[in-house]
């Protein structure tokens, strides 16, 4: 079948709005209409040839909502007309990091979806005859697009899918973070660094564990209105002070916060936000993405010294068993999505999305097709 998608050809440029094949999924696929989209800045990375694991061309987008258009032969868990979130990180319920209960990092087809693959190797988007890879096993940048039933999460249908897509990223991502990966305890004193859709999550996350302090850091004030409606009890930019921010911190706090997120994707601020933990307790946890090349670094007396630093994707969450739960707490009004989608537009205009993104304008962008 035809689908209008917005196809990255090459990194560095913007994406191309155009009609692609999708052929029909195999055993064990499904076929997904996305019904909208957001727009995540790990789209922006991969986009800016900064993912060693970027390739192209390949159709983008990872934060979908969608309805079930066809199963493949031994689809049992999923029917046509389902409403559904598709997921980046599957959950097969067999492989041994599944079986472990250690980790939401289901391996099942962790290397074909690196590959811009579906399990069985080979793609299932096309133009005039050539293959476009797909992009973190979902695609959401295609009106239709074809994921492997054990990466699809089956949803309650009175949710809005036009909102309920940003917890197949962002939202989920900061908010899992706090509660699953840091696990904070009621009282605990956070700094959240980066204030977009994870660092604004992960306020929410903060709140959620009764955190006595949560302090963002942000080098663009005009996210500070947002976090404060949201729960951060105070807001610092580090460029307005002469000494690191990890200092003034630590300065604010009796010695440090017990828990910090890095939700930028800057390896001097990962640095910060460990060393802005408390000296025998603090947890650091990475969120953002960095790109191919950096590392991160500290002095090992920052952990000889007790503090712990951890990284966190998907929030911790296990897709299929976990995520329709915070699509019932967003119904119950306990995650306030409304508050994070600041632009809404068709995807002719996708480009204008990461322009937003890049300009520190939006939050959230939501595609609607
Ligand atoms: P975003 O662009 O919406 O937000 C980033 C924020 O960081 C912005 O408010 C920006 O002003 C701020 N910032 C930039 N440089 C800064 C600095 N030096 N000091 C302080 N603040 C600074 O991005 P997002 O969509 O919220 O994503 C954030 C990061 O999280 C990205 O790296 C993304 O790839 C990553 N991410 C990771 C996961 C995961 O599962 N680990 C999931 C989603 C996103
Ligand atoms: N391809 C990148 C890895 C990017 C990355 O870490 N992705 C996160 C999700 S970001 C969502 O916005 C993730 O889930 N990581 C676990 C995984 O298996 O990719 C690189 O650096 O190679
Ligand atoms: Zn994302
Ligand atoms: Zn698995």
């Amino acid at each position: 079948m035809r689908s209008r998608a917005a196809v990255a050809w090459a990194a560095g440029q913007p994406l191309e709005i155009t009609e692609v094949d999708v052929a029909p999924p195999q055993a064990g696929e499904v076929l997904l209409r996305v019904v909208a989209t957001g727009v995540c800045h790990t789209d922006a990375y991969t986009l800016s040839g900064d993912d060693p694991e970027g390739i192209f061309p390949a159709i983008l987008g990872h934060e979908g909502g969608a309805i079930v258009e066809a199963i493949g032969p031994g689809v049992t868990s999923l029917a046509v007309g389902d409403h559904v979130i598709p997921l980046y990180t599957p959950e097969c319920g067999k492989c041994k990091f599944c079986l472990s209960g250690k980790t939401n990092l289901c391996q099942a087809i962790r290397s074909t979806q690196g590959k811009g693959l579906m399990p069985d190797g080979t793609s299932r988007f096309s133009k005039d005859g050539k293959p476009i890879f797909h992009y973190m096993g979902t695609s959401t940048f295609s009106e239709y697009t074809v994921l492997p039933e054990i990466a699809v999460a089956k949803i309650n249908k009175e949710a809005p899918l036009e909102k309920v897509c940003l917890l197949g990223c962002g939202v989920t991502t900061g908010i899992g973070a706090v509660l699953n990966t840091a696990k904070i305890t009621p009282g605990s004193t956070v700094a959240i660094f980066g204030l977009g859709g994870i660092g604004l999550s992960a306020v929410i996350g903060a709140v959620m564990g009764k955190a006595s302090r949560i302090i963002g850091v942000d080098t663009n004030p005009a996210k500070f209105e947002i976090a404060k409606q949201l729960g951060a009890t105070e807001c610092v930019n580090p460029k307005d002070f002469d000494k690191p921010i990890q200092q003034v911190i630590v300065d604010l706090t009796d010695g440090g916060v017990d828990y910090s997120f890095e939700c930028i994707g800057n390896v001097n601020v990962m640095r910060s936000a460990l060393e802005c933990c408390h000296k025998g307790w603090g947890e650091s946890i990475i969120i953002g993405v960095a790109g191919a090349g950096q590392e991160i670094a500290t002095r090992p007396f920052q952990l000889v010294t007790g503090r712990v630093w951890r990284g966190s994707a998907f929030g911790g969450v296990r897709g299929r068993s976990e995520l329709p739960g915070y699509v019932e707490r967003a119904q119950r009004g306990e995650i306030p999505l409304d508050t994070f989608i600041t632009h809404k537009m068709g995807l002719a205009d996708i480009n204008k999305a990461f322009d937003l993104m890049h300009e520190g304008k939006s939050i959230r962008t939501v595609i609607h097709y």
